[in-house]
């Protein structure tokens, strides 16, 4: 039976970049994210590279607890087939300080970043308990360890997501089921300019600097998905060469 690994927010940057890593480890790849024209996008892009590999899309909001139950009831046949689920659908909103900053980008960030995260992945555990074999992939960041100024509630939901990695070991302990949290700094995909609505202002975020790409993260997640079932990659922090923490960035 084929292994299907599930990427939420697979229509740009690391979703993309490790639903085609996943496809060349073999993987059969539910891509899924809001904006549907990409995802057939990306189908076309895993079929060329790697043409024996199923690829099923799904379009809908992982923040929204109703789409998130009618895409788990549309799947169901597919749902116990899932062996690694890499929740990384996620976004930040402006920078702006905690008394001046917008009640809608907080909202936002927390429904998908925490809350979207907890509807996916209670969604899905209970396949791979069922099975007692799996691995979930959470998206983290250097923000989940370390906050920097105006980042505040984008750090609250990061750091939301390193418990809630721990937090779901220490429900697995004695199954099969691996659960890793990756953490990058800065790497270079539309996150920016969704933070920022501003291409100007999210280019100035890698001037003079070497981000990391998302095939960068794309490998190291695939990497920890092919270590062998005994070991787990709990946390993984990857900083570009020149970025030595959350604020310290070296710029030509
Ligand atoms: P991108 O903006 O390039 O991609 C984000 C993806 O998330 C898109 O596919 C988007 O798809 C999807 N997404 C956003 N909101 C929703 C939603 N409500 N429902 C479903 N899908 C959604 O950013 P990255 O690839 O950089 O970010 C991926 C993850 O990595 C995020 O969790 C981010 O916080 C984390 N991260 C990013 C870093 C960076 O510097 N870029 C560093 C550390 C962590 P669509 O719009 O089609 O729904
Ligand atoms: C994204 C990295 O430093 O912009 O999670 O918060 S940072």
């Amino acid at each position: 039976m084929a292994k299907w690994a599930m990427i939420t927010g697979a229509t740009a940057g690391i979703g993309w970049a490790t639903s085609l890593a996943l496809a060349g480890q073999g993987f059969s790849i539910l891509a899924t994210g809001r904006r549907y024209e990409k995802l057939q996008e990306l189908e076309k892009a895993i079929k060329a590279k790697f043409p024996q590999v199923q690829v099923k899309l799904a379009c809908f909001d992982v923040s929204d607890r109703f789409e998130v139950s009618e895409f788990l009831k549309a799947e169901a046949a597919l749902l116990p087939q899932i062996e690694v689920l890499v929740n990384n659908a996620g976004l930040a909103k402006g920078t702006d300080k905690m008394h001046e900053a917008s009640l809608d980008d907080w909202e936002t960030m927390i429904d998908t970043n925490v809350k979207g995260l907890l509807f996916i992945t209670r969604g899905i555990l209970p396949f791979l308990t069922q099975k007692n074999s799996g691995h979930i992939v959470n998206l983290g960041s250097v923000a989940g360890r370390w906050t920097y100024p105006g980042g505040g509630v984008y750090c609250a939901t990061k750091f939301a997501v390193r418990a809630l990695s721990e937090g779901l070991r220490r429900d697995l302990l004695g199954t099969k089921i691996r659960v890793t949290n990756i953490e990058p700094g800065m790497v270079t995909t539309e996150f920016s300019m969704v933070r920022f609505n501003d291409q100007a202002r999210a280019d100035k975020v890698y001037e003079g600097m070497t981000p990391l790409t998302a095939e960068d993260i794309a490998d190291t997640i695939a990497w920890c998905v092919a270590r062998p079932a005994h070991v787990n990659i709990q946390e993984l922090v990857i900083y570009p060469t020149d970025q030595a923490h959350v604020d310290a960035v070296a710029r030509k």
